[in-house]
């Protein structure tokens, strides 16, 4: 196994959960507004595929994508600066945290809507083929999202015209609160993809070196001009849906059991059994990565509001906190 690999992977997986957790306290402390989706338990499916891709190759992913962002290379000053929708965030404090773009690391987004990314996907997938490039495209979709009429639409189309698409299902087994045998026949997603002829496997999405092959494997295939193929990654989130869900539906045992397969720590101790990387190594691995979200967070803090968020904008200024407006309530 290549060390600097193993490093850079431990380093990505590290950061991810660490700048989740930041989030989750910014948003406690009302710095961040809006749905806030996280990601710890799912991040070696976001650092296993993207490390395994080339830095040609373009990115579409949902609202659960900070950790994509960070992945592709987008600094995690301009990610923190976005879900604090501050002028230097990398949508330039307009999209939020379900909107991250980064056209420079053609990262393509950031996209609310369940089942949105399977139609971007294959419009730019479509457009590599007709130029002969040699880059690929990356579509992130949940468990959530496969009965969606784009998702059928879409994978038909990519296997008709052999488009270079791999479609990388984050399988976290539930739709908020709705677990994946309660709404799909077929809960095997790398199955349907049979229905098209399509390649297709199923990865164990705890583990991310497991992820970084056969994503590798994958994108051979689709390179090679194969066509499209379906990678389904089983992979868990530790936390609610989103900030705002009290997570009341899942059994603690639950929980706990995969909790135990956590894909950060699984990684650090394989890593230190195998050799690969020492004591002193991980230690300075997990303070670089800590004082990259601190110095995100500061930045974030500190950055301006975007300057044209009101140009544009039809707006009646009223102050909510004007001793007039419940006596204007109360006189109508
Ligand atoms: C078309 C559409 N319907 C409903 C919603 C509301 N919604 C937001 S996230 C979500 C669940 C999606 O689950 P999944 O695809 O498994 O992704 P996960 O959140 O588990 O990563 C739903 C139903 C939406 N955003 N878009
Ligand atoms: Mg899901």
């Amino acid at each position: 196994m290549r060390r600097d690999l193993i490093r850079q992977l431990l380093y990505d997986m590290v950061l991810a959960r660490l700048f989740e957790q930041a989030a989750a306290e910014q948003y406690a402390l009302g710095r961040i507004a809006g749905f806030l989706h996280l990601y710890p338990g799912e991040e070696a499916v976001a650092v296993g595929t993207l490390r395994a891709a080339d830095p040609g190759d373009y990115v579409v992913s949902t609202y659960r994508e900070h950790v994509h962002a960070l992945v592709r290379g987008t600094p995690p000053e301009a990610v923190m600066a976005e879900l604090f929708g501050k002028a230097t965030g990398c949508s330039r404090g307009y999209g939020g945290s379900m909107h991250l773009f980064d056209a420079e690391r053609r990262f393509l987004g950031g996209y609310a809507i369940v089942g949105e990314t399977f139609s971007v996907a294959i419009g730019v997938g479509y457009w590599l083929a007709m130029n002969g490039e040699p880059d690929a495209v990356l579509c992130y979709f949940g468990d959530g999202a496969v009965n969606q009429g784009t998702f059928h639409e879409s994978l038909n189309m990519a296997a008709l015209w052999k488009l270079p698409v791999l479609f990388v299902c984050e399988n976290n087994h539930y739709q908020i609160g709705t677990e994946i045998h309660r709404h799909s026949a077929v809960a095997e997603v790398w199955r349907r993809a049979c229905a098209y002829g399509m390649e297709a496997r199923r990865v164990d999405g705890m583990d991310v070196l497991a992820v970084h092959e056969a994503t590798r494997d994958a994108l051979r295939h689709v390179r090679a001009g194969n066509g499209p193929y379906l990678l389904e990654c089983e992979t868990y989130r530790f936390r609610g849906h989103s900030m705002a869900d009290a997570d009341a539906y899942r059994s603690a045992l639950e929980l706990a059991e995969l909790r135990a397969r956590d894909p950060v720590e699984g990684l650090r101790r394989r890593a230190l059994a195998e050799g690969w990387v020492s004591e002193e190594e991980v230690e300075a691995i997990e303070t670089r990565a800590r004082e990259a979200v601190e110095a995100a967070v500061r930045h974030a803090e500190q950055a301006p509001e975007p300057a044209e968020l009101h140009r544009d904008v039809y707006v009646q200024p009223v102050d909510l906190y004007s001793p007039e407006i419940p006596a204007r309530r109360a006189a109508r």
